[in-house]
């Protein structure tokens, strides 16, 4: 008995110290651009940002893609036991995908849930938030996004971490004329 209660105890401090482990995690994250979870500032990009990626709300895009946010596990429909394990898990869908240097490409969110915020930040390799916006329960939000780097950018709900995150990868401009 004493036993059980032991590993009972040991499973209860293992998971206290991996919850404090993510709140350390996002806190750094949103340290890095003085953001606040769910609460802002919210932004897109500017300054040394623009270097990286350059942001609006409408404009011309010559490629478009559709994210949504997909309910993997939630209280309404559980399944139960897993939610007691993991608590409500999401996850952006796509969590990966491409995009070409230079070209103005539409990101479309579709937030489906009728009852959860989620947030979109983008991320830097050295974990400055380049942007973050809200997304809305039961809408969809576009932007145009012109990436100026080749290479990996993360992308996270800074509500909903570390599950709801993916990575875009910037692939070399389109040939003219190709
Ligand atoms: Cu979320």
């Amino acid at each position: 008995m004493r036993q059980c209660r032991h590993a009972r105890n040991s499973f209860v401090l293992k998971f206290t110290v991996l919850l404090s482990t993510i709140s350390f995690m996002i806190a750094a994250t949103a340290r890095a651009a003085n953001v606040e979870v769910g609460k802002g500032p919210f932004f897109l990009p500017s300054g040394p940002a623009t270097k990286i990626v350059t942001v609006s709300r409408t404009g011309e895009a010559q490629a478009s893609i559709t994210v949504l946010t997909e309910a993997v596990a939630v209280k309404e429909t559980g399944p139960r036991a897993t939610i007691k394990k993991f608590g409500e898990v999401y996850a952006f869908s796509p969590a990966f995908f491409t995009v070409h240097r230079e070209q103005p490409t539409q990101i479309e969110f579709w937030n489906l849930q009728p009852d959860d915020e989620h947030d979109f930040a983008l991320v830097a390799p050295d974990l400055t938030v380049l942007m973050y916006v809200k997304l809305p329960p039961l809408s969809k939000t576009s932007y145009i996004f012109t990436f100026h780097r080749e290479g990996e950018i993360d992308f996270k709900c800074l509500r909903h971490q570390p599950e709801m995150s993916g990575q875009i990868l910037v692939l070399p401009p389109v040939k003219q004329g190709a």
